[in-house]
């Protein structure tokens, strides 16, 4: 319930611009990118609540990039949200997951005046869960365009540490969007339906140096390699003063679910690559490159298990990483595991 006694709300568009004056040039135009990514994702959340009334679930008929079968819910959340980017005036081109070619702007909607963005985006992740009424979500990253650029795939095949903001928003009991702009900073804002607005209500939030939790599907065990066998088999043995001390495991199969979980409670969340999916499932662009810019930001790390996540540089707009994430320690010792075994 809202707290009708509050009369100084902080919304997630006053806490952005106030951030923006204090680290760099204001020039307003990522608030204004953020407002139309704030409708977008209210506009979703509300076609989530209404799947199961409307019938707004089951399949499309049609199949997406990946070969998989799209939802109709994914169908309506990809139409949202590039119509809604493509109107504010500051996108220059997009990647959705389920588009195959980029999506180029043209000229006559885009704002003559102040920078131009490019913004890569999974619409609605975590599809196999809806029908479940299980927890879902928007994943996004933003990249400024170079001055002049008309808009090509060079604007996004770049490494995820050029990104200028990074966020996601969970549709589950509550609608929850984190967003961070860089400079260590990542907060986290609740959907006040009475309002219609995001508000501030996880300011500054740092993920545990070292958590007791581990996220990855397990059901794939048989498919992974020594070092990851290795790792995990130990987090399940553990000791501490001569006594049983196993991590939990918690897999929701969302992704958006599972990282938040990771951010807020520590931990670590895997998806590796394995004997059956050889580059991992998880793509680069718009759910590794947002998904680390955000726990590095929080303090956290996020590794393939060889290299920096945020330090790749992808050759391709769909192309898929093996990804580990989560607290500084848990992170550090899966790299740790996965040197030995090099
Ligand atoms: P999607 O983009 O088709 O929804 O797939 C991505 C989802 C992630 O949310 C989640 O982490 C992963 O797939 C789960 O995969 P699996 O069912 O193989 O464990
Ligand atoms: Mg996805």
């Amino acid at each position: 319930m809202a707290d009708h006694t509050q009369t100084n709300l902080i919304t997630l568009s006053r806490h952005v611009l106030a951030e923006q004056r204090a680290h760099k040039d204001a020039t307003g135009d990522l608030t204004l990118l953020l407002v139309s990514i704030q409708l977008g994702c209210k506009f979703v959340a509300t076609c989530v609540r209404k799947a199961g009334i409307v019938n707004l679930t089951g399949l499309a008929g049609d199949t997406n990039v990946q070969g998989e079968d799209q939802k109709k819910l994914d169908v309506l959340a990809n139409e949202i949200f590039i119509n809604s980017l493509r109107s504010s005036g500051k996108v220059a081109i997009m990647v959705s997951e389920e588009d195959e070619d980029v999506i180029i702007v043209s000229a006559k909607d885009r704002d003559p005046a102040g920078h131009a963005y490019a913004v890569v985006f999974d619409p609605l992740d975590g599809s196999s869960n809806i029908e479940a009424g299980v927890s879902i979500g928007t994943i996004f990253g933003i990249y400024k365009v170079a001055p002049g650029s008309t808009g090509t795939a060079k604007d996004v095949l770049r490494a995820g540490r050029d990104m200028v903001c990074a966020g996601y928003c969970m549709y589950g009991s509550s609608t929850s969007l984190v967003l961070s702009t860089g400079n260590g900073s990542v907060s986290g804002y609740t959907l006040d339906t009475t309002i219609g607005e995001f508000i501030l209500t996880h300011p500054n939030i740092r993920i545990p140096p070292r958590g007791k939790i581990y996220s990855i599907n397990e059901g794939n065990s048989v498919y992974w390699d020594a070092a990851c066998t290795e790792y995990f088999a130990a987090l399940k043995t553990r000791q501490v003063d001569g006594k049983p001390a196993p991590y939990s495991a918690r897999y929701v199969g969302s992704m958006v679910a599972d990282v938040h979980r990771t951010i807020l409670y520590g931990g670590i969340f895997a998806y590796p690559a394995d004997k059956k999916s050889a580059h991992g499932k998880l793509r680069v662009l718009y759910e590794c490159f947002p998904m680390a810019f955000l726990v590095e930001n929080a303090g956290g790390r996020a590794t393939t298990g060889a290299q920096r996540i945020l330090d790749m540089v992808p050759t391709a707009i769909h192309q898929r990483s093996p990804i580990f994430l989560g607290s500084r320690d848990d992170v550090t010792d899966l790299e740790a595991c996965y040197a030995k075994h090099a």
